[in-house]
C-alpha cells in the first residue's frame, strides 16, 4: 500500500458486554469435590460415546459428542431449571442441540443422568416412555423393527442418528448444518411469546462449523435485534469440522471457512459474550454458566468454550468426527492407560504455530473404570451434585 495508511477497525458501540471467565474465577469459587465429581460424570461419558460408536457397529459422531460433555454436564446438572418428573412442562428451561450430529452425547448424557436418579433418587424418575434409560442406547442408531435379543428383551427405544422430539426433553428434530440454530432460536421465541417477562432460558447447543452456514447469521442478527435475552448459546469451539481442523480464523491464523472466530461473529451482532479458554476445565465451565444467569442487559447471551474435538478419546480433530475406535481395539485399550491430568489447554499452541487439535495421550476411559465409577456412586449418593428437582430453580451446588 504506497500512498494510504491503514487504521485499525473497531467494533462500533454495543449493548451486550464481553467476559473472559478465566479472569474471573475468583468470584466463583468452587469446592474440588464438586469439579471431581463432574470429572468423574465426564469420564463415564466418554466412555459412553466410545461404546455407543460401536453400537450401530462404527457409526455415530464421537469427536464433537465428546468435546461438549463438560458443557452439557454442567447445563443438566446446575444450570438449567426444569422439572425431571415431567419432561412435557412448557415453563421448563429448554435444550436444543442444533448440533444434531452430537446425538450420540446426547443420548449418552440424558442416559447417564437417568441412570444418577435411578441410583440416587429414583422417585424422580418419569413413567418408562418419559425415560432415556441406560437400556435404551441398546437402540441407537436402530428402528423400532429392530429383533436383536438385547433389544427385544429390554424394550430398548429407536433411537434415531439425529436427535427428534420422540426422545424425551427434545422439542425439535436437528442434524442439517444450518437449520438447527434458526429453528431453535424459534423455541425462544414461543417461549418469550408465551411467558414475556417470565420466560424459560433456552440453551442451544452449536459447533463452530455449524456456524458458518449463512442463515445462521441472520438468525444471530434477528435475535440480538429482538432483545431475546432468555437464549444461551453455547459454542463448543473445538476449531474441527467434517473436513478441517482449522475451520475459523484462530488469532494470526487464518480459517479454512471463515475468517472471524466465534466470539467475535457474536459480539458483532450485538450478542453478549462469555468467553471460555479451556472448555474442559470444569472450574471454567461451571463459572461461565453461573455468570451467564445474571441478566447483564437485554441482548442474548453466547458463551464459547474452547475445546478439543475427541478430547481424552485417542483420536482427535476431523479424524473423530464421524469415525472412531473398533470394540476393544489396540488403539482404544493402550489409550485408556494415561491420566486426563496431562491433558494441556485447548489454546496452547503447538510448534507449527496453529493451535493444536491434538494432545497428550490421556484416554482414561476403560469399560473397568466405567464399572468401578459407576459402583462408588452408590456411595456418593449423598455428595452427588444432582440438583435436578420436582419443581423450584436449580441451585448452584457449592452453595
Ligand atoms: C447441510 C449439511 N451439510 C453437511 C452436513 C454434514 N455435517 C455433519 S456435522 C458437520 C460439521 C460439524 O462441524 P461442527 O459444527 O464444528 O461440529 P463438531 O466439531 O462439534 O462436531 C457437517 C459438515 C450436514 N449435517 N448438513
Ligand atoms: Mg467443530
Amino acid at each position: 500500500m504506497a500512498n494510504v495508511t491503514s487504521t485499525k477497525l473497531e467494533f462500533g458501540h454495543r449493548r451486550a458486554v464481553y467476559v473472559d471467565i478465566k479472569s474471573q474465577l475468583g468470584s466463583f469459587p468452587i469446592p474440588e469435590e464438586t469439579i471431581r465429581l463432574y470429572e468423574d460424570y465426564d469420564m463415564i461419558y466418554r466412555t459412553l460415546c466410545g461404546i455407543l460408536y460401536n453400537f450401530a457397529p462404527k457409526s455415530g459422531h464421537p469427536g464433537g459428542s465428546i468435546s461438549s460433555g463438560r458443557l452439557v454436564a454442567s447445563l443438566l446438572f446446575n444450570t438449567m431449571d426444569y422439572d425431571f418428573s415431567d419432561p412435557e412442562s412448557l415453563e421448563a428451561d429448554i435444550i436444543s442441540y442444533a448440533a444434531g450430529h452430537k446425538a450420540m452425547g446426547l443420548y449418552a448424557m440424558w442416559a447417564l443422568r437417568n441412570e444418577c436418579a435411578r441410583i440416587s433418587q429414583p422417585d424422580l424418575l418419569p413413567e418408562d416412555k418419559f425415560q432415556l434409560r441406560l437400556e435404551d442406547l441398546l437402540g441407537f442408531r436402530r428402528n423400532p423393527t429392530q429383533e436383536t435379543p438385547l433389544f427385544a428383551r429390554y424394550r430398548a427405544k429407536a433411537l434415531d442418528g439425529h436427535p427428534t422430539p420422540t426422545t424425551p426433553f427434545i422439542k425439535l428434530s436437528t442434524g442439517a448444518s444450518g437449520v438447527g440454530v434458526p429453528a431453535s432460536f424459534g423455541l425462544g421465541l414461543g417461549a418469550m411469546d408465551l411467558f414475556g417477562a417470565k420466560s424459560p432460558m433456552l440453551h442451544v447447543v452449536e459447533g463452530e462449523g455449524g456456524m458458518t452456514a449463512g442463515r445462521v447469521s441472520e438468525a444471530l442478527a434477528t435475535m440480538a435485534t429482538a432483545q431475546m435475552w432468555n437464549t444461551r448459546f453455547h459454542l463448543d469451539w473445538n476449531q474441527a469440522s467434517i473436513d478441517s481442523d482449522f475451520v475459523c480464523r484462530d488469532g494470526d491464523e487464518p480459517g479454512d471457512y471463515v475468517q472471524w472466530d466465534p466470539s467475535e461473529f457474536c459480539y458483532l451482532h450485538d450478542w453478549n459474550v462469555i468467553f471460555v479458554e479451556n472448555g474442559h476445565d470444569v472450574h471454567q465451565v461451571l463459572a461461565a454458566q453461573e455468570a451467564s444467569k445474571e441478566r447483564f442487559n437485554d441482548q442474548p447471551t453466547a458463551i464459547v468454550y474452547r475445546t478439543v474435538k475427541g478430547w481424552c478419546y485417542g483420536i482427535e480433530g476431523k479424524k473423530s468426527h464421524g469415525a472412531g475406535h473398533d470394540f476393544c481395539a489396540n488403539g482404544s485399550v493402550s489409550t485408556s492407560r494415561s491420566s486426563v491430568m496431562s491433558q494441556p489447554s485447548p489454546t496452547s499452541r503447538n510448534p507449527s504455530g496453529r493451535r493444536s487439535a491434538r494432545s497428550a495421550d490421556c484416554l482414561k476411559t476403560t469399560g473397568r473404570s466405567l464399572i468401578s465409577s459407576a459402583a462408588s456412586w452408590q456411595d456418593r449418593r449423598t455428595a452427588w451434585p444432582l440438583s435436578i428437582g420436582r419443581s423450584g430453580r436449580t441451585r448452584p451446588t457449592w452453595e
